[in-house]
């Protein structure tokens, strides 16, 4: 078969779950595109941007799991390169998120360029790592490490935080804890997916015959579908609960 005929029909195998990975999060994402564009017409104006960001990321994402399902059937190796373009696209989308959740509390776009700032360092260390200097990758990923913990103080111990306390939209102070949570949590399988690579210190647990399969692209797969759709759908709710009390409010 050729490179045509693999990215467009596909060759998966039984037994590769992986790959099963990369088709179901192809198809989710998609899916997720269309609900949360289709659902933006039911909230109100000041709200369709927020859910047109999230219907963004998982759309950003779709067409980069299309690329790299193709790489994985083709090669059976990791497309690391199309991994981290889609999440220098969609981790600032998601800072984006937080910044218009904020925006009517008073965020100030010192908080957005801080969130962006721990996110570049966070990917540009973890490709160092993964692609560029992989001998050093434990190195590269204590630095992509203090990235994401510039995020998580912003979120919970820094501006960002004491806005959403502040605010006196109950949706967005209630929902604002759901989103840094995904951020501290969910956001925790990608560190230790990267962990799993040769030469990491969680290698040790998957040797064996995983010859042609990558544990990290299993961990990494899981970890966008909660993150990208899981996020996705609590800027949602926040958005639908916040439409619900305006409504309330008007009649
Ligand atoms: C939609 C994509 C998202 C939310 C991607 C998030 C990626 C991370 C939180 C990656 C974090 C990493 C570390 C904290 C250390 C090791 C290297 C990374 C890049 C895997």
């Amino acid at each position: 078969m050729n490179t045509f005929n693999i990215l467009l029909n596909g060759n998966l195998a039984a037994g590769d779950y992986i790959g099963f990975t990369f088709f179901t999060g192809y198809m989710s994402m998609l899916a997720a595109s269309i609900f949360f564009i289709v659902e933006r017409g039911t909230v109100t104006d000041k709200w369709k941007t927020s859910l047109l960001i999230s219907a963004l990321i998982t759309f950003i994402a779709a067409v980069h799991y299309f690329y790299m399902r193709g790489v994985w059937l083709e090669t059976g190796t990791s497309p690391t390169q199309f991994r981290y373009i889609d999440w220098t696209l969609t981790v600032p989308l998601m800072c984006i998120e937080y910044f218009l959740i904020l925006k009517p509390a008073g965020a100030k776009v010192g908080m957005l360029t801080r969130l962006i700032f721990g996110s570049v360092v966070m990917l540009v260390a973890g490709y160092i790592g993964e692609a560029i200097s992989p001998a050093n990758n434990v190195m590269w990923g204590i630095i992509s490490t203090i990235g994401w913990a510039i995020i998580i103080y912003e979120i919970y111990m820094g501006e960002a935080s004491k806005l959403a306390a502040s605010s006196n939209n109950a949706a967005v102070t209630e929902g604002y804890k759901v989103m840094r949570w995904f951020t501290l949590v969910g956001w925790a399988i990608y560190p230790i997916g990267y962990c799993m690579l040769p030469g990491n210190i969680l290698s040790g647990l998957v040797s064996g015959d995983m010859t042609n399969s990558s544990p990290v692209d299993l961990a990494y797969n899981i970890a966008d579908a909660i993150n990208k759709i899981g996020f996705g759908l609590v800027v949602y709710t926040i958005a639908k609960n916040a439409t619900a009390a305006e409504t309330a409010k008007v009649a």
